[in-house]
C-alpha cells in the first residue's frame, strides 16, 4: 500500500501472491487415462500451424510429476495456483458423462494444494475444446456453451468445495479471434462472422456455466478472465487514430465487457462489424442469461498496441504479434493499423509497458468499482541462458515482473480493489503456436530431461510473497 523510499512497496494484508499454468500447455499425456483429442492436439499436429511442430503431447510431463510440481509450488510459499481443468481429459468427448480417471487427476492435485495450504484457483477452459464438439462446429455454435454449462456443474460437483475460485473462460478474446478469425490458434479457421459467433458463444457460455457452478455451489466464488488490450493513437491528436483506438477497444474489450457486465453489446461494436454480421445468433433473452453477478474479474495483462487508421497508403505494417497470419484478428476493422511500439521489448516481440497494467485496472475499476479484481497472468518470455554452475540469471525477467507489480500496487494506491497477482508462469511451458522455444517461467524445463530447475527469478518471487514485499528494485534493467 505505501511507498517508503527505500523499503520498496508493501502489499494490503491478505493479498493473495500466486502462479499460473494451463493444461494443455504442461500437462502432457495427451493420450493416457481415457483423454480424448482436443482442437489443439489436432492443431499442433497439422503441418505448418506450430514452430518447429511442437506439440503438447508430452509438454512438461506435468501429468505424472504433479507431486513434484506441488512441491515447487509449496517451496515458493504462494498463496494460490492457478491450473486448468483439461475438457477432453474430464468429458474425453465434450458430452455425456465424465470421466473418473481424469477426474482423479484434478481430485489428487487440489487436495495436494490444500493440503499445503495452497488455495486452488481453477480455470474450466483455457483453450482445449474436445474435438468432438468443435467437429460439431465449434464455439461459432450455440450449442457448445450448453456443453460447456454442462461440463462445468459435473466438475463443480466433484471439486466443487474444494476449489476456492472457479473461472470459467480464459481471454475468450484468443479463443474466438485468433481461434476462428487469424486462425494462428486452434482450429485455425479464419471465419470472420464465425468469430464473432465465438465471442457471443463463449459469453453465453460464461453465464451459463457460472449459473451451473452456482446452482450446485450456491456461494462458489465465479469469476472469468480476460485478457485486456490497452491501445493507444500514433497520433492522439488525430480523429481517425481516436476512432482506432475506440475500435479496438470495442472489439478486444467491450465486446466482452458489455454482455459480461453491463448487460448488452456495445452500439459502435455492432456497427462497426454491421458488414461481417447481422449478430443474428442473439437471441431474446441471452443478455439476462449472459449477465450474472461475478465474485472477481481475472485481469491477464502483458503489453500495449499503438493504432492508427490506415490512410491506404505506403507500406502498411502488421505489428500484431502473430506474424503473417491468414487472416486478421481484427474483425471489421480493416484499415486499423498495428504500429510496432516503442521497446523494448520480451521474446514474444512485444513491447514493456507498465503503465498499462496501471491503467487497465484503473479503468475497470472505474467503471465496475463493486468488482474485485485479480490479476491473473503477467509475466515475459525472455531468451535464458543456463549458467555455467546451472543457474539462470534472469534478471530482465525480474525486472519485467516487479515493475509490473509495481504497477498493480500503484493502481491499489488510487483506490482499484485489487486481490491478487499470478505470475505467468509457474515453468516454462508449451507457448501455443511458438511451442517451446518460448520460456515464461519462473523455474525451467529441460524438455529432454523433464528436470525442473528455479530461474533467479524464482528465488526473487518466493522472497517477495514471504515479506508481502515488493523490494525497491528489480535486478537488471528491464532492456
Ligand atoms: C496468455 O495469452 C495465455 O493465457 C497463456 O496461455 C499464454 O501462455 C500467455 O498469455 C503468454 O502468451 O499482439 O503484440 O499487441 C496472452 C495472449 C498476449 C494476446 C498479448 C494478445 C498482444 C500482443 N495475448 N497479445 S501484440
Amino acid at each position: 500500500m505505501n511507498t517508503t523510499a527505500n523499503n520498496g512497496r508493501e502489499f494490503p494484508e491478505g493479498f493473495t501472491w500466486g502462479s499460473a499454468t494451463a493444461s494443455y500447455q504442461i500437462e502432457g499425456a495427451a493420450t493416457e487415462g481415457g483423454r480424448g483429442p482436443s482442437i489443439w492436439d489436432t492443431f499442433s499436429h497439422t503441418p505448418g500451424k506450430t514452430l518447429n511442430g511442437d506439440t503438447g503431447d508430452v509438454a512438461c510431463d506435468h501429468y505424472h510429476r504433479w507431486e513434484e510440481d506441488l512441491g515447487h509450488i509449496a517451496d515458493l510459499g504462494l498463496d494460490a495456483y492457478r491450473f486448468s481443468i483439461a475438457w477432453p481429459r474430464v468429458q474425453p468427448g465434450g458430452r455425456g458423462p465424465l470421466n473418473p480417471e481424469g477426474v482423479a487427476f484434478y481430485s489428487r492435485l487440489v487436495d495436494g494444494l490444500l493440503e499445503r495450504g495452497v488455495k486452488p484457483v481453477a480455470t474450466l477452459y483455457h483453450w482445449d475444446l474436445p474435438q468432438e464438439l468443435e467437429d460439431a462446429g465449434g464455439w461459432p455454435v450455440r450449442d457448445t456453451a450448453y456443453r460447456f454449462a454442462e461440463y462445468a456443474e459435473l466438475m463443480a460437483r466433484e471439486l466443487g468445495d474444494r476449489v476456492d475460485v472457479w473461472t470459467t473462460l480464459n481471454e475468450p478474446w484468443c479463443s474466438a479471434y485468433l481461434g476462428y478469425a487469424s486462425g494462428v490458434h486452434a482450429p485455425g479457421r479464419t471465419e470472420p462472422a464465425a468469430a464473432l459467433a465465438a465471442v457471443h458463444h463463449l459469453n453465453l457460455a460464461h453465464g451459463l456455466g457460472g449459473r451451473a457452478i452456482r446452482s450446485v455451489l450456491p456461494d462458489a466464488k465465479v469469476s472469468v478472465t480476460l485478457n485486456f488490450h490497452v491501445a493507444r493513437p500514433v497520433d492522439p491528436a488525430s480523429q481517425a487514430d481516436q476512432d482506432a483506438v475506440r475500435r479496438v477497444d470495442a472489439l478486444a474489450n467491450r465486446a466482452f465487457l458489455g454482455p459480461l457486465l453491463e448487460g448488452a453489446y456495445p452500439e459502435d461494436l455492432l456497427r462497426d462489424t454491421a458488414s461481417v454480421t447481422d449478430w443474428s445468433f442473439v437471441q431474446d433473452g441471452d443478455a439476462a442469461l449472459i449477465r450474472i453477478p461475478l465474485d472477481v474479474l481475472g485481469v491477464n495483462y502483458y503489453s500495449t498496441a499503438l493504432v492508427r487508421t490506415w490512410d491506404g497508403t505506403g507500406d502498411r505494417s502488421s505489428a500484431d504479434g502473430h506474424g503473417d497470419a491468414a487472416g486478421s484478428p481484427w474483425v471489421g476493422a480493416d484499415d486499423v493499423e498495428f504500429v510496432r511500439p516503442p521497446g523494448p521489448y520480451t521474446a514474444m516481440g512485444w513491447n514493456i509497458d507498465p503503465s498499462g497494467m496501471t491503467e487497465t485496472l484503473l479503468r475497470l475499476h472505474r467503471d465496475y468499482p463493486d468488482v474485485p479484481l485479480m490479476v491473473t497472468e503477467n509475466g515475459a518470455a525472455f531468451e535464458d541462458t543456463v549458467a555455467e554452475d546451472g543457474a539462470i540469471h534472469d534478471d530482465r525477467r525480474i525486472a519485467y515482473l516487479h515493475d509490473h507489480i509495481d504497477a498493480v500496487g500503484q493502481a491499489i494506491d488510487a483506490g482499484a480493489d485489487v486481490r491478487g497477482y499470478f505470475a505467468w508462469s509457474l515453468m516454462d511451458n508449451f507457448e501455443w503456436s511458438y511451442g517451446y522455444d518460448r520460456r515464461f517461467g519462473i523455474i525451467r524445463v529441460d524438455y529432454k530431461t523433464g528436470e525442473r530447475t528455479w530461474k533467479d527469478s524464482a528465488h526473487w518471487y518466493r522472497d517477495l510473497v514471504s515479506g508481502n514485499r515488493l523490494p525497491e528494485t528489480g535486478t537488471g534493467t528491464g532492456t
